[in-house]
């Protein structure tokens, strides 16, 4: 049964890690994979999250089957921090929220259900956009197109290319957006060009599904909303993966959610219904722990503050290693302008490296990246960035 089956393509990130595994030499760095690191290349356990697993432990509950839909707790807490503690949308039960495997879960249960809805509609991601999010829309069925977003030339979004693509989609068409932290360039709209998106969607009356898997690593909880808010005054219905992988450190436990946003009440407890569903024929329920974890730490007043803290020494140490980076690659004696680096928002850099130079510096320095030229400043530390900005400077000097 098996003679027929050919070898498929290693994810271009994942597949990354298995190369930084096998390569022996000690001084190597992974700046391909998204994932936060601490000064000493550690991930790291945050302490309101052991103290949420401490009190779990304590209490050793009996390990029955999560609802379909997840933990009721989580997913309030979910909706909250998505939508704020003052929302209009939530007092009307025009929210639903099921806690998913992950962001990745999310999207996944989010495009299985709108392709029951309609199968024939077009899915657009942003050029370029997450890998998996192709790959995933066309899984669950779909055909993926890209609308323009990144400008080489500017180092930002060409705006105007991508208003125009979205004002020729068609109708019911799915525009797939980055609410904060665009992977992997790292360049966001302003809050002006989201109001047009916004506007554009309605008015050409297309679906948006926003995925959010940075809250917290551009500016903090709230102000990294300020997007999905501006959607949630609209009055549109719409679609938001978002994930605590990166933001509670948790990214084995698979925690994030889908929040599917609708008219009224009613339609809100028929969409859960089919929502459901899906849920079941793919998985039955959700996994207990890392829900269970995240929504302990944003009930309680200490824990939830003591998380802010540490997810804003996260963002914090990725800037430093942001305006660091720059300043050592200047001093590594770089004419080009790295300063680009400090605009940009997230985990991930968009250097400009080409795939040449990418892998100049894996096989000459054993430094991963991205063929894309995408790096993760997560990655970067006291130790190695020195290492790093004198590959760069190496890389593109000859
Ligand atoms: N969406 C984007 C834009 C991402 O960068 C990621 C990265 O992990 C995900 C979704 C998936 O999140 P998770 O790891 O929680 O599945
Ligand atoms: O873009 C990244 O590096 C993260 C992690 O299939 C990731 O979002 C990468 C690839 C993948 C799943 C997660």
């Amino acid at each position: 049964i098996f003679a027929a089956v050919e070898m498929a393509p290693r994810d271009p990130i994942l597949g990354l890690n298995e190369a930084f595994q096998a390569d022996p030499r000690a001084e190597k760095v992974n700046l391909g994979v998204g994932v936060y690191y601490d000064d000493n290349g550690k991930i790291p356990l945050l302490a309101a999250v052991k103290a949420a697993e401490e009190q779990r432990l304590k209490l050793a509950p009996p390990r029955g089957y999560q609802p379909i839909e997840g933990a009721a707790a989580y997913n309030k807490a979910v909706q909250t921090l998505l939508f704020g503690t003052d929302s209009a949308l939530l007092d009307a039960g025009r929210a639903v929220t099921i806690e998913a495997l992950g962001g990745t879960g999310a999207l996944k249960i989010g495009a299985d259900f709108l392709n029951r809805l309609n199968s024939s509609a077009k899915v657009y991601i942003s050029d370029p956009s997450w890998e998996n999010h192709r790959a995933l829309f066309e899984a669950a069925g779909f055909d993926v197109g890209a609308y323009p977003y990144y400008d080489a030339a500017t180092r930002g979004v060409n705006f105007s290319a991508m208003l125009a693509a979205l004002k020729g989609y068609a109708a019911g068409s799915i525009i797939v957006l980055h609410a904060c932290c665009h992977n992997p360039t790292g360049a966001d709209l302003t809050l002006e060009q989201w109001q047009q998106v916004v506007d554009t969607i309605r008015e050409r009356d297309l679906v948006a599904f926003v995925d959010m898997a940075y809250q917290g690593f551009a500016d903090g909880i709230e102000p990294d909303a300020a997007a999905l808010r501006l959607f949630a005054d609209s009055g549109l219905e719409f679609f938001v993966s978002s994930s605590f992988s990166k933001s509670f450190s948790l990214y084995g436990e698979r925690v994030g959610a889908l929040t599917i946003v609708t008219a009224d009440r009613d339609a809100s407890a028929r969409v859960l219904s089919q929502v459901k569903r899906v849920i079941r024929t793919n998985y039955s329920n959700p996994p207990t722990h890392g829900g269970i974890v995240v929504a302990t730490v944003l009930s309680d007043a200490g824990l939830r503050a003591q998380w802010e803290e540490e997810l804003a020494g996260m963002r914090d140490r990725i800037r430093l290693m942001r305006t660091q980076l720059v300043e050592r690659i200047a001093a590594a004696g770089v004419k080009q302008d790295f300063s680009f680096v400090v605009q940009q928002r997230g985990m991930f850099s968009f250097t400009g490296l080409t795939a040449a130079q990418v892998e100049r510096m894996k096989q000459e320095y054993g430094i991963y990246a991205v063929s894309t030229g995408r790096i993760c400043l997560a990655a970067l530390n006291s130790k190695n960035i020195d290492t790093v900005a004198k590959a760069i400077a190496s890389v593109i000097a000859d």
